[in-house]
């Protein structure tokens, strides 16, 4: 059975828990694990799920996101897909910018009603995890839901960041807050599962992760003129009205990406031995932009737990537990250790490294620790960029120190001997 439903990605407002990463492209646009960009996740599970058709939804266009989507995501016309990229927009009706996640939809309807379709899925642009979105529909359509939520145990420490439900036997939501406050959270306690309570997750937490009736939808919209956001407004007056709200029990790896913190953890946790999230997995492809980038070359160089992209040239010492990310060029005796590379969008000239006082790339007999280097940087000799938990956030023209982690801004120069 074919169910008709659309996918609109909430690619994000300003970005700047993620800041200085977003500093010159849009959230979606931000490259993960050595060759993706955030938003390849949501469409990979869409596409892996028979979604074709998607509308990403984002408050801040970048060239980035527009040149990465239009040579990735092309359908031939018998698959009648497509990913529009749907930017804020200031009209006579709406002279603001979308002012949360609900009204970020509202205002993007209008670009939809011609479409066919009776579903409308909407998911977050900031959360790495594989989900069947096939399986939700059928679960959605079987429940007879007006709204389904996609939820998943989490442990007190973080259930003041998320909505926070309950549901009945039949899996129906009867109650629901958003990121309640520490000291009213124990009367949001579950009765979950031991395999859950053992690990002292003791909350549902909603994953952002909607399918709506279409109707339904517009309904709400028309209801709640003035609402703007789903996890404050639409989702407790849909439940308090008798819509009818199922939860989707989620059993799988999924997290939440929106922080330097948590941006860096999902990607050093790639380099475990079997990672919670698969990059191997043949049913689960995550798809980028192809490039026709050279194999790696590398030098005597000691791996260790790493993920090295296309296009790489590595003299490195030693690496482990990183990530090396396309068209990085490392000098000999460098030594990276917990660190990402985002890489390089271009190659050099050798006539422009010659003629470069520090080229791009990192140089030779560096030490890298804690840290994330954004593209195009050049980092030159005998630098040392050590991050640590006990370093404060700070700021300078070239590098941010957020939790502990030393992140380099996108074409930052570093001069020979530096320390960081
Ligand atoms: P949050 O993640 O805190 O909570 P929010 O920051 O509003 O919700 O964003 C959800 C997604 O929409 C993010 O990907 C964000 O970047 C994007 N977004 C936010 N504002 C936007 C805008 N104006 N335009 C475009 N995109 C925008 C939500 C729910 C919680 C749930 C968590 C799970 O409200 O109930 O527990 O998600 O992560
Ligand atoms: P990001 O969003 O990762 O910061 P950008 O969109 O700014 O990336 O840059 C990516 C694209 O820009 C690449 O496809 C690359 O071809 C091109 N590019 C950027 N700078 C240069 C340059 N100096 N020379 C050639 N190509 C460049």
């Amino acid at each position: 059975m074919e169910v008709k439903m659309i996918a609109l990605i909430l690619g994000g407002g300003a970005g700047s828990r993620l800041y200085p990463l977003t500093e010159q492209r849009s959230k979606p646009a931000v490259p993960i694990a050595g060759k993706y960009r955030l938003i390849d996740i949501p469409i990979s599970n869409c596409l892996n799920s028979g979604v074709r058709r998607m509308f990403v939804v984002t408050q801040f266009n970048s060239a980035s996101l527009n040149q990465h989507i239009k040579n990735t995501y092309t359908f031939d016309m018998f698959t009648h897909g497509f990913v529009d990229i749907l930017a804020a927009e200031q009209t006579p009706n709406s002279p603001n910018w979308f002012q949360g996640t609900a009204d970020a939809v509202r205002q993007s309807m209008h670009h939809m009603v011609n479409h066919d379709f009776d579903y409308i899925l909407v998911l977050s642009g900031d959360q790495l995890y594989q989900m069947d979105f096939k399986e939700l529909a059928f679960y959605h359509l079987d429940k007879g839901a007006d709204l389904t939520i996609a939820t998943i145990p989490v442990v007190a420490k973080e259930a003041s960041e998320f909505g926070i439900l309950k549901v009945n036997q039949d899996q129906y939501i009867e109650d629901f807050t958003e990121k309640p406050k520490k000291d009213v959270l124990p009367a949001w306690r579950s009765p979950l599962e031991e395999k859950y309570t053992s690990k002292g997750k003791e909350y549902l937490a909603s994953m952002g992760i909607y399918v709506f009736k279409r109707e339904v939808l517009e309904r709400l919209f028309e209801e709640n003129p003035d609402a703007t956001d789903f996890g404050k407004e639409i989702i407790p007056y849909a439940i308090n009205n008798n819509f009818k709200v199922a939860s989707y029990a989620f059993d799988s790896y999924w997290t939440d990406i929106g922080t330097i913190a948590s941006f860096f953890e999902a990607n050093i946790a790639l380099t475990d031995p079997i990672p919670d999230f698969n990059l191997f997995d043949k049913n689960a492809t995550v798809f980028t932009r192809p490039r026709p980038l050279a194999p790696s070359k590398i030098y005597g160089t000691f791996f260790n737990r790493t993920l090295v992209a296309e296009g790489c040239i590595i003299h490195a010492k030693k690496i482990d537990k990183a990530i090396v990310g396309i068209r990085s060029r490392i000098g000999e005796g460098t030594e990276i250790n917990n660190a990402i590379l985002m890489g390089a969008d271009y190659y050099e000239s050798l006539e422009q490294i010659e003629a470069a006082e520090i080229p791009m790339g990192i140089g030779k007999d560096c030490y890298i620790e804690n840290a994330i280097v954004d593209k195009n940087c050049s980092i030159g000799h005998n630098v040392i960029i050590k991050g640590h938990h006990s370093l404060g956030d700070m700021e300078t023209s070239t590098y941010v120190i957020r939790d502990g982690i030393v992140v380099l801004k996108k074409k930052a120069v570093i001069p020979n001997g530096t320390k960081i």
